[in-house]
């Protein structure tokens, strides 16, 4: 029998048998949990497990697991795509976020808190690398969209809120430029809701992203019955206080299914090698082709068509600095045998 992990706390699973929404509890065998070392959890939300009950055979058995009798894990089934990072680049371990996903919601926030541009590079190499689509959604919009005083943020003057609105612009031309949809969203004013709402529906999707952006209250802004805790970030570091601390994937009464999960601290990327890396930029994979060399680092070789491009502005230098960076974070901390 099969079933979608729904829920994922220490060694305790809920399943589901999506769309059915009907949960009951698993554990692993004790086996399965050694066979995969290289992560930190073997298995994530959104897996689909083949499983057993654990007292199967009896008399009287409907073979209905939804009674509250505990299942046993026994496979995991291959997965569509996933989102892994490693906590730090030092770790050897990765840690699956969630596996197959229909689409990703990287939420990032340019106030309250400032998400950085290379941890959002970080991330959407990842989406590119395992073939997960994304969508960024730019939250708390109304911090800087509202005139006169911002709704439901703390008070900043005028000229902060036009700094704001000028980082949002610059934001948007990086990202659209680069290939991404950028949707600009509020969980307190409900601005783009309903097309939120819509890219949901009949889909298994992801909201991850830092601490603090608003994951939570995105999702409680489409379900208020969901309820889920959120809590405001702290004033004095201006980050948020990792409220989330489950991985957990919750059924939407306007459809679909949103996995909410801990904000992110460290986005370590999983090991690529380094003439791979300018293909999970889909703006240097659009003219890496008329470079001189192949493969190119698009560094130190000449005739190289990602450079020119930059120069001309056609791609952004914030995301070519984003790609030097991570091809030589890549050179400093590798191992050498790796
Ligand atoms: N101004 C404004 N504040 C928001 C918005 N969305 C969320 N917030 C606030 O941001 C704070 C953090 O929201 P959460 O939903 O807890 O953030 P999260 O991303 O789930 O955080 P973790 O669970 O810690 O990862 C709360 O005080 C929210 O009220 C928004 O659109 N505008
Ligand atoms: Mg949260
Ligand atoms: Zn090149």
């Amino acid at each position: 029998m099969k079933a979608t992990v729904v829920k994922h706390t220490g060694s305790h699973y809920l399943l589901s048998k999506l769309p059915e929404w009907n949960l009951f509890p698993a554990v692993i065998k004790g086996k399965m949990r050694l066979e995969d070392l290289e992560s930190t959890n073997p298995i994530a939300v959104g897996d689909m497990v083949e499983y057993e009950e654990a007292d199967s055979g009896r008399e009287g058995d409907t073979g209905n697991s939804a009674d509250g009798r505990m299942c046993i894990i026994k496979e995991v089934m291959p997965r569509k795509n996933c989102i892994i990072r490693k906590s730090t680049n030092l770790s050897r371990q990765n840690h699956v976020i969630a596996a197959n996903l229909d689409r990703v919601f990287l939420t990032v926030t340019l106030a309250d808190p400032q998400v950085k541009l290379q941890f959002i590079d970080r991330f959407l190499v990842t989406c590119e690398a395992y073939g997960v689509p994304v969508t960024i959604l730019l939250n708390k919009a109304d911090i800087y969209l509202q005139e006169g005083e911002a709704v439901g943020s703390k008070k900043i003057s005028e000229q902060e809120r036009k700094n704001i609105k000028v980082q949002a612009e610059n934001f948007k031309n990086i990202y659209c430029g680069a290939g991404y949809e950028v949707l600009e969203v509020s969980a307190i004013t409900g601005l783009n809701m309903s097309v939120l709402e819509e890219e949901c529906k009949n889909r298994v999707v992801l909201f991850s992203g830092q601490s603090g952006v608003g994951k939570s209250s995105l999702i409680n802004r489409m379900d208020p019955n969901l309820d889920l805790k959120t809590a405001e970030i702290s004033a004095a570091h201006l980050q948020g206080k990792h409220t989330t601390t489950f991985y957990q994937m919750h059924p939407l009464a306007t459809g679909g299914f949103v996995i909410d999960t801990p904000g992110i601290r460290g986005f370590g990327l999983v090991n690529f090698k380094k003439e791979e890396l300018s293909n999970y930029f889909p703006e240097m994979l659009r003219v890496e082709n008329n470079c001189r060399f192949a493969p190119c680092t698009h560094t130190h070789e000449p005739g190289c068509a990602v450079k020119v491009a930059v120069e001309k502005g056609e791609i952004s230098a914030e995301r070519y600095y984003s790609y030097l960076a991570m091809l030589e974070e890549d050179t400093k901390y590798r191992a050498p045998e790796d």
